[in-house]
């Protein structure tokens, strides 16, 4: 096969171990993890598959929970359809006294309506998870795209919005209730209407942005843990989704410009009738993590929270606008965080590498470093050299 893993493993026989082999004890009893395949543990088996005792792994929550969120109604509409269920409840059979009838009919024409509106609400926050159940992964990715906080603010809102529905309403029901004749029945039953209707034109908002968050995070990539992961990673602009164009069904954007790739998207590939996904993700550029945006936070995101093998892309073109020295500090860093995770390296566009030699003027005396001088030459020993423009390279890879 293409590659061999630091204990011998080609790819193919490490993706043969049959997942009911591979336990991790936790403090609950051992656990079955297939993904932590692609962890450098998993790297060291020689010829037959043993149990890890490393230290107990926490549990690995699912992910999947922005696919079960709940469809949000618009507030007009919540609103217009409980207007008008509210305004067919007729009074309670058998009241003669006209008064009585029509007081009666105002308190629960307005229960009516505070309740047609309380509860599509209620039941929004009660399906949509709160955040510190939710996987780790799918915890940041809501942090990074929809701002810090954000999430818990708007479901914030929209129960204050519930709780002043519910007391409004229930305050001009029984204000309803003491009228005491059908006119005044009638005003007040009109006050409290337009009460209820005022307080959702002006807060329903929070019902509105909530229906874009479902939206926005329904639309993220599904991840499924227990397909192998291969997540591209590298600086801005080296050629990362050129590559998961041509090696997975994923189709992302290609543009000559850094952060082209805007949040993880997913593809996938078929080999030897086992399926991987393979993740694209925005550039990280040579910074602290203090400095980076949430695209680069996005990607780190992934590495830290999925299991995911590594292929990091290098671009020793100079056509990315990363020079090779920043490349290789991006690298490094990156190596040695993640380094439980299995890892290939790449150098793209290969198809450029011949003809034009690069300098970097901002890199002076650093081609002075040995490790410097032949990471500028190859990249990292064993990386790989493709071009999607040329397909050199690509089954290798494969
Ligand atoms: N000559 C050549 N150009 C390539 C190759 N691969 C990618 N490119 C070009 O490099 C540029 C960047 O490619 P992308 O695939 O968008 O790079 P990326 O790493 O995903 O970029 P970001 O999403 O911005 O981080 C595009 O203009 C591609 O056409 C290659 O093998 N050869
Ligand atoms: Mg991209």
């Amino acid at each position: 096969m293409a590659f061999c893993f630091r204990g011998g493993f080609t790819q193919l026989q490490l993706w043969q171990i049959p997942c009911s082999k591979i336990y991790i004890p936790t403090s609950k009893g051992a656990t079955k993890y297939p993904n932590f395949w692609l962890c450098r543990e998993m790297q060291t088996f020689t010829s037959t598959p043993q149990i890890v005792h490393n230290k107990p792994k926490d549990k690995i929550e699912s992910v999947g929970a922005f696919q079960k969120l709940p469809m949000v109604m618009p507030s007009v509409d919540i609103l217009y359809s409980a207007m008008r269920k509210a305004k067919r409840v007729s009074p309670t059979k058998g009241i003669a006294n006209i008064a009585k009838r029509e007081r009666n009919r105002a308190a629960k024409q307005l229960d009516a309506l505070m309740k047609e509106l309380a509860v599509p609400l209620r039941s929004y926050l009660e399906n949509f998870p709160k955040k510190k159940y939710l996987h780790p992964y799918e915890r940041s990715l809501i942090e990074l795209t929809l701002g810090d906080g954000i999430y818990e603010e708007v479901l914030k809102k929209v129960d204050a919005l519930r709780k002043k529905v519910v007391s409004v309403g229930k305050e001009h029901a029984s204000l309803c209730a003491k009228s005491l004749s059908k006119r005044e029945a009638g005003e007040r039953l009109g006050e409290g209407m337009e009460r209820l209707e005022e307080i959702f034109n002006c807060e329903g908002k929070a019902v509105d942005d909530l229906l874009n968050i479902a939206k926005t995070l329904r639309a993220m990539p599904v991840v499924d843990l227990e397909t192998p992961t291969l997540c591209l990673v590298g600086a801005p602009n080296v050629g990362k989704s050129s590559l998961v164009r041509v090696l997975s069904t994923g189709k992302p954007e290609v543009c000559n410009y850094p952060f082209t790739t805007r949040g993880i998207l997913m593809g996938h590939i078929t080999l030897s009738y086992q399926n991987f996904q393979v993740t694209d993700t925005p550039g990280l550029l040579r910074r602290s993590d203090d400095d980076r945006n949430n695209l680069e936070k996005l990607t780190l995101a992934v590495l830290s929270h999925l299991p995911t093998a590594i292929l990091f892309v290098h671009d020793l073109s100079g056509e990315c606008g990363t020079s090779p020295s920043d490349q290789f500090k991006i690298y490094k860093e990156i190596k040695e965080r993640f380094r439980d995770h299995l890892w290939l390296d790449v150098i793209s566009k290969c198809d450029l590498l011949h003809t034009s030699p690069v300098v970097y003027i901002t890199e002076g005396g650093d081609g002075e470093h040995l490790a410097m001088a032949s990471y500028r030459k190859m990249g990292p020993d064993g990386a790989i050299c493709v071009s999607v423009k040329n397909e050199e390279g690509l089954d290798e890879v494969i």
